[in-house]
């Protein structure tokens, strides 16, 4: 199966959010997330199988625990690609807090052998895929007001024509203690 882990967005933010993606379709053709589908990946696995992913939630399960929220806080927009065709995402700023919890995650991953995709952590939430930027300005966005996350979540991810949907798979609560 093919997965990932990400940190989920809540629910106040996953609204402005879809309202932010409502503003920039007024302007950019592209296919959108839907709002369910939202979420920050931490560490992109790929295809695993049933044994490996019982060491990844062994990796969670060790990160979580010293019951820290961690905070999003928007830092604009971005993209991946080439305007005719990208990538637009909403930047995540990258807190000490969030970026030692994908650091751990990776190591502990990378501990017990488990392979991810080694490109370096950019916090974002991904709004558009196979976006085409207009030529002129954007029109005047609203941006989420910083939230807090509480959970990270191991997913599975199922491509289809309709673009991909997402399984949680298992979940640890950053808020809680071990
Ligand atoms: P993206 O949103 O920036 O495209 C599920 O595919 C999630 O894993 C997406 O959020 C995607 O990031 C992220 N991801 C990271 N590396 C990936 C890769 N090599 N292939 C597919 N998705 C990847």
């Amino acid at each position: 199966m093919r997965t990932f882990i990400a940190i989920e967005v809540p629910c106040d933010f996953r609204d402005e959010l879809a309202r932010l993606s409502r503003q920039l379709a007024c302007t950019v053709p592209g296919r959108f997330m839907r709002r369910e589908t939202y979420h920050l990946t931490l560490a992109f696995l790929g295809e695993i199988g049933e044994m490996e992913s019982h060491l990844v939630i062994e990796a969670m399960d060790e990160v979580a625990g010293d019951g820290r929220l961690l905070g999003l806080a928007p830092t604009g927009l971005g993209t991946f690609g080439k305007p005719a065709d990208c990538t637009v995402w909403l930047g995540i700023s990258p807190a000490p807090e969030l970026m030692g919890t994908a650091a751990d995650l990776r190591r502990a991953l990378t501990e017990r052998g488990i392979a991810f995709d080694t490109k370096p952590f950019r916090p974002h939430i991904t709004l558009v895929r196979r976006a085409k930027l207009p030529r002129g300005a954007l029109p005047a966005l609203d941006f989420p007001a910083p939230a807090q996350a509480q959970y990270m979540t191991f997913y599975k991810s199922t491509l289809s024509a309709e673009g991909a949907t997402y399984k949680p798979l298992y979940s640890v609560d950053l808020a809680s203690e071990s």
